[in-house]
């Protein structure tokens, strides 16, 4: 996918270095923006390896958030992504799902009189019970979506949104991926996601994979074609390492961007790789490939080869499973290793 190896140019290109509260240094990229049509192929990269434990990865989380769980106890059995966030119990703040299928609506001692708010018995509300016996109101947002794509397709309300504003001001990680917006031309589904930080090398292929997916799914049970998918990250980083060879590219960002700038071929990127590894300082160990700066320069070096196309059972938001989903005609350079920064 041609797109994605122009977002990461742009970020090493036009980043600036930047500090982080995971203690692995970034080169953070301001407002990044491309389009794919879904249309032409299913947008899985290419250019490193993305079947085999990955792709096995992305698809339990697709099926995690459609479930609406709030806890990682089932996903972990199989991946270990989210694990590091989570606590004992395997709960988490950046679960999904929770907001996509569960969405809190407000207690009715706390609305205004005069607002709209659904009571009980709405389509969308569920009321749920808690440990304590207490019960509690939720708002399933995509089905929400998926109901109203059928009875006004026109609709520009289409939206899911996973930000809680009270709960993200006091998370640990709040949604990084926080909302998207279905919209329909013609016969076809668009899909635009709304991402405040993107972790370029490891989160964005994922993203990309799964919001394609969701799409296609949501298009499959409403009766569209898959059309556009519009990606927007907000702080599109590159983790480039922690202690002195992340601290190496304060100092040296505009030698490297300078040396990118005149890159345009494998040899070129190649060589700017090769420079890199001869001037900055090894990674201390334990933080072997927190400096996703290497790898992304291999991959800037690869020529995408031809999209793979994705069968998708027919199945619902609510039932979709892993055995649902596969994958044709999936070719790929070599996989490329990066560590995840916490
Ligand atoms: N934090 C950071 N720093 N980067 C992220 O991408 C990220 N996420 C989620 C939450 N916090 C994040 C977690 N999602 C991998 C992929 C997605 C993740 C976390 C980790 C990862 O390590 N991928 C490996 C394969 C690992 C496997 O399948 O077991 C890879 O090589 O792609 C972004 O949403």
């Amino acid at each position: 996918m041609q797109q994605y190896l122009e977002l990461v140019d742009s970020a090493l290109s036009g980043g600036t270095y930047k500090p982080n509260r995971t203690g692995v240094d970034t080169i953070s990229s301001f407002s990044e923006h491309y389009e794919v049509d879904i249309k032409d192929g299913y947008p899985l990269l290419t250019t490193k390896q993305m079947d085999g434990y990955r792709w096995n990865s992305m698809l339990h989380e697709v099926c995690w958030y459609l479930s609406g769980e709030e806890h990682v106890r089932n996903l972990r059995e199989e991946t270990k992504i989210w694990d590091a966030w989570a606590d004992e119990e395997g709960r988490l703040d950046t679960a999904y799902g929770r907001f996509w299928r569960r969405y809190p609506v407000p207690d009715e001692g706390v609305q205004l009189a005069g607002e709209s708010w659904p009571d009980d018995g709405q389509q969308w509300v569920t009321v749920e019970e808690t440990d304590d016996g207490e019960s509690r109101r939720v708002f399933d947002q995509l089905q929400y979506v998926v109901d109203t794509l059928s009875d006004s397709p026109n609709s520009r309300r289409l939206v899911v949104n996973a930000w809680h504003p009270a709960n993200a001001a006091v998370s640990t990680l709040p949604p990084c991926h926080y909302t998207f917006v279905f919209n329909v031309q013609g016969d076809r589904l668009n899909c635009h996601l709304t991402q405040r930080s993107g972790d370029i090398a490891l989160g964005v292929p994922f993203n990309i994979a799964a919001y394609a997916l969701l799409t296609k799914v949501v298009a499959q049970q409403t009766g569209f074609e898959s059309g556009t998918f519009a990606h927007t990250v907000v702080d599109a980083h590159v983790y480039c390492g922690r202690g002195d060879r992340g601290e190496w590219y304060d100092d040296n960002l505009e030698a490297l961007q300078s040396r990118l700038a005149e890159a345009d071929d494998r040899e070129d990127y190649l060589s700017v790789k090769e420079w890199l590894e001869s001037e900055a300082p090894p990674e201390a160990e334990g933080d072997e490939r927190l400096d996703h700066v290497p790898g992304l320069l291999e991959q800037l070096s690869r020529d995408p080869l031809e999209r793979p196309t994705l069968e998708v059972a027919d199945a619902s938001i609510d039932d979709l499973t892993y055995e649902d989903v596969s994958l044709q005609g999936y070719e790929s350079h070599e996989g490329i290793q990066f560590s995840v920064a916490e």
